[in-house]
């Protein structure tokens, strides 16, 4: 069995999902980040990084993984599903992974951290970030008028890791307008069951909880 730390946040998503689409036996043990809990020296040891998600599989000698891009991969090794073999269509779903890893999450979580957070409205900062953002989605946008899934014809982890993301934009204020290869993407991938169940776990929070792990995240901030 493998338990998975997790938050309703876009990165805990990607694992859930990964899990569904995959059919693997998991247990959920939600942080809260409100409380800080990714913090605590017990979960420092699964993950040195103090962020979710982050895995231990049982059935592999109580192997810890964390990085959510690492993650995918280990799953989707695990398994032989949602990454190719075949070294060309197994490099584009890298490459597009990594993307989502080094560009669309940071982009997106440092809007949201402007747009949404900072004690202090900076409107370069703002701008900066959204504008970086919305130039990720026309990437997307140009390979994704003629593919069906983001790396071929075939869906995978770097579908699972970007529509975690892409899915937020009004969150983070970025706008999608015009963009409709990316929308009809969007509409396809969120409509599978694993990711509408994914994006269930763990479940959503109450106001209150919501409020109050802003509120962290705002101190966390200042
Ligand atoms: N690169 C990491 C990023 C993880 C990350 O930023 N997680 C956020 C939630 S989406 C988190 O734990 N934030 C709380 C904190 O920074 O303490 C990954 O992809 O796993």
């Amino acid at each position: 069995m493998i338990e998975l730390y997790t938050a309703a946040t876009p990165n805990g998503w990607k694992v859930s999902i990964a899990l569904e689409e995959l059919g693997l036996p998991y247990s959920v043990r939600p942080i809260s980040l409100g409380k800080l809990e990714q913090k605590e020296e017990w979960f420092l040891k699964i993950n040195p990084n103090g962020r979710i998600p982050a895995i231990v599989d049982h059935d592999n000698g109580d192997f810890a993984v964390f990085e959510s891009g690492a993650i995918l991969i280990y799953l989707a090794e695990k398994t032989g599903k949602l990454l190719p073999t075949e070294a060309k269509a197994r490099s584009r779903v890298m490459q597009w992974l990594m993307f989502q890893m080094g560009g669309v999450g940071p982009m997106m979580g440092q809007a949201n951290v402007f747009f949404r957070y900072a004690p202090e409205k900076i409107p370069y900062a703002i701008d900066r970030y959204q504008r970086e953002s919305r130039r990720l989605f026309e990437v997307m946008e140009r390979q994704l008028k003629d593919s069906r899934y983001i790396a071929g014809e075939e869906y995978s982890i770097a579908d699972i890791a970007l529509h975690s993301w892409v899915a937020g934009h009004e969150w983070s204020g970025v706008s999608i307008d015009g963009l409709t290869g990316l929308r009809r993407w969007l509409d396809l991938v969120g409509a599978r069951s694993a990711v509408i169940k994914g994006r269930s776990v763990p479940p959503p929070l109450s106001p209150e909880e919501r409020a109050k792990t802003v509120e962290s995240a705002k101190k966390m901030l200042a």
